[in-house]
């Protein structure tokens, strides 16, 4: 494997066959020459990459609780602070703090720890790779999961379609604390990825990056597929690519004829009991409010 690809996160890792995660972090790291320090909340990412007693990581790390990311980014702000002002570290070393985080990890158990670094305006850059479901232990439902998914707490059967909740809209949650620059990417567009990552890194204070990662696990697909799946999700206006920047709102991807959601669907096992006498209702409600969703952010561009 090419050693500049590899420099912060080793091939030696223990990801799934056509899991996501690896892209992400490599793309978002190399996005900068600067150090980097990393937090990794407890998830899919952490636990492959510091399988005891070896670990995948070239670069300064610490694991975090689930719940605690934003504030362990939060503490490596306010010691690095301190150190500068002693002198510690010589005023042109540049250190970066980044925070890596499931949507479990960020969605849900680690939202108020990130809410505080957020709106104290600590210097860091969280990412949050979604996979839409607690992966690590085995496929549970969050506050991520797309409405109609089959998931271990949500499983579709006789009497049931799956998940029943709309996904939460995180990034306006984020947006809402008023920080510089959010970002929505998909690891099937590394070069957008790449870019936001660089844009993201070169600023100062909170800064967030919502990455849509595919899990062959919990999605059920061949491993061979994730940048197909990836593509689609963004193609169906499902997982639209976008950025805010200083209270703009920029579209970075868009086409005049978006697929129907059903193309994104039909790839994935979670979602083949929708194919079934009577999931064409499920559909028609998922395409309504990727519809909707999408109407709403072309407004936010707009104004
Ligand atoms: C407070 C707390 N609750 C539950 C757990 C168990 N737990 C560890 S990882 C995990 C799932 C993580 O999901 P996510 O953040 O989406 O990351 P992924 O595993 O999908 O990468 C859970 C439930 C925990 N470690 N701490
Ligand atoms: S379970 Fe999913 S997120 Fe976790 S390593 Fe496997 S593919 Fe990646
Ligand atoms: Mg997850």
């Amino acid at each position: 494997m090419n050693k500049e690809l590899t420099k912060h996160l080793a091939p030696g890792h223990s990801t799934c066959a056509g899991c996501g995660i690896p892209a992400i972090v490599r793309t978002v790291l190399d996005a900068t020459d600067d150090l980097v320090v990393v937090v990794s909340v407890t998830g899919c990412l952490e636990v492959t990459s510091t399988l005891y007693p070896y670990s995948a990581w070239k670069v300064p790390f610490i694991h975090s609780a689930f719940e605690n990311g934003g504030a362990t980014a939060a503490g490596i702000d306010g010691a690095l602070k301190a150190l500068r002002k002693r002198n510690k570290i010589p005023a042109e070393k540049k250190i970066k703090v980044v925070v890596f985080a499931g949507d479990g990890g960020t969605y849900d158990i680690g939202l108020q720890s990130l809410s505080g670094a957020l709106e104290r305006g600590h210097d860091f850059l969280y990412v949050c790779y979604d996979n839409e479901a607690y992966m690590n232990t085995g496929g549970q439902r969050s506050g991520a999961t797309p409405f109609g998914a089959d998931t271990e707490t949500t499983p579709a059967g006789k009497k049931s379609f799956g998940k029943k909740e709309k996904r939460k809209d995180l990034m306006s949650i984020v947006i809402a604390h008023h920080i510089k620059y959010a970002a929505q990417a998909n690891v099937a567009y590394l070069p957008d990825l790449a870019k936001k990552a660089k844009k993201a890194l070169e600023l100062e204070g909170p800064r967030f990056l919502l990455v849509l990662q595919p899990c062959t696990n919990l999605w059920k697909y061949a491993t061979s597929e994730y940048v197909r799946i990836g593509k689609l999700a963004t193609e169906t206006n499902f997982w639209p690519l976008y950025e805010y920047e200083n209270g703009v709102y920029k579209i970075n991807w868009a086409t005049e004829k978006p697929k129907p959601i059903e193309e994104f669907l039909k790839t994935q096992g979670r979602f083949k009991h929708l194919f079934r006498p009577g999931g064409e209702k499920v559909i028609a409600e998922m395409q309504k409010e990727v519809d909707e969703d999408w109407k709403r952010l072309v407004n936010l561009v707009e104004v």
